[in-house]
């Protein structure tokens, strides 16, 4: 087989035949090898001393019907989590203002929901978007499933991005979710797509997924043609009440295996370290950003979990000669 590195050179197009043998052996070289091959893949296509800095916001918190094993928001489960309904169009936009002040060019806003139901709070959710669209931010949402129409709708707001997880391999996920199918999630990306809206999606790793777990989500990523434009990969933060409240942590450098990767098969994508990275030290941070990881979230808080504080990001990034990426 040619190594990883050829079959990514930036000078030929973007591959989304990759087979699960391929992947699979990417995955497994050397660690350190495949660090090395991430990294010099992500100089071809990316500043290597610039990260995307993105602001997330729940604007619907809590009460969700779905049963996600590893979420803080279902319903299903006591965490602790405060209901809140639909939040004001105004005060989203306040906080959208805020996180543009403080650096963030992508402004992310989450809804606990299943689907989105036409309606009032749909109108509003539309009305947030073109609000944050018209700071100049990038406006991502992640609102459960949608219709085409639905999609069209958001596009025709100004959204600039969708995040919709596919979380997991397709053999594990019936493991972790019973309310929804693996092909529902492929069929609101594929909504989103053909809206025009790009595409962000990824996974979770430390949910007592296998290696080949991994590798099958990675896998199934790089076969959606377009590559998704931004790929989150989120070590679980593990919730009191949910099923995975007392999951074994995975090993930080699994996760830097991933990172790597997920670089190595979409190049021109930005790669997310998004969740938990509380629980990595700032050398485990470093290794993945050094495997081609290039966006996170700051500010203090996910969506209902801590994040790391702002201070300590800014010492993070002045001590590994980071910076955040500006506005277009
Ligand atoms: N309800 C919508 C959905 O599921 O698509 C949007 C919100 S949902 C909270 C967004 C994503 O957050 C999930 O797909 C999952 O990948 C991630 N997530 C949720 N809880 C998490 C946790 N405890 N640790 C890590 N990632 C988590
Ligand atoms: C994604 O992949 N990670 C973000 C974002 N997309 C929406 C959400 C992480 C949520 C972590 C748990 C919480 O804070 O509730
Ligand atoms: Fe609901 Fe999304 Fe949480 Fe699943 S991940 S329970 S769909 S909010």
């Amino acid at each position: 087989m040619k190594s990883a590195l050829t079959l990514s050179a930036p000078n030929q197009t973007l591959r989304h035949d990759w087979t699960r043998d391929e992947v699979r052996s990417i995955y497994h070289q050397p660690l350190l090898e495949l660090v090395f091959q991430a990294q010099q893949v992500h100089r071809q296509h990316h500043n290597p001393q610039e990260v995307q800095c993105c602001r997330l916001l729940s604007i619907k918190t809590g009460g969700c019907p779905e049963d996600c094993g590893y979420c803080p928001q279902s319903a299903h489960y006591e965490t602790g989590v405060e209901r809140a309904s639909l939040m004001d169009v105004d005060d989203v936009l306040a906080r959208a203002r805020e996180a543009k002040s403080e650096g963030s060019t992508r402004f992310c806003m989450g809804a606990a929901w299943r689907e989105v139901r036409d309606g009032r709070d749909f109108d509003a959710v539309l009305e947030m978007v073109r609000g944050v669209s018209s700071l100049g931010m990038e406006v991502c949402c992640t609102l459960g499933m949608l219709t085409p129409e639905q999609a069209q709708r958001l596009a025709e707001a100004g959204l600039t991005a969708y995040n919709h997880n596919l979380d997991t391999s397709p053999e594990f996920y019936d493991s972790i979710i019973t309310t929804r199918r693996y092909e529902d999630r492929l069929r609101t990306l594929q909504n989103v797509r053909r809206a025009g809206i790009t595409v962000c999606c990824g996974g979770i790793i430390g949910m007592g997924e296998s290696d080949d777990d991994r590798i099958g989500l990675l896998h199934q990523l790089a076969s959606l043609d377009s590559h998704p434009e931004s790929v989150p990969i989120n070590m679980l933060v593990a919730v009191e009440g949910t099923p995975m409240a007392n999951a074994q942590p995975a090993d930080p450098l699994a996760l830097v295996r991933c990172i790597a990767t997920a670089r190595l098969l979409m190049p021109a994508s930005m790669v997310r370290l998004s969740a938990g990275r509380r629980s990595l030290t700032r050398e485990a941070a470093a290794l993945c950003f050094l495997a081609g990881a290039n966006s996170i979230f700051t500010g203090e808080k996910l969506l209902t979990t801590p994040n790391p504080e702002v201070d300590e990001d800014e010492q993070l990034f002045r001590d590994l000669g980071l910076r955040p990426m500006a506005f277009e």
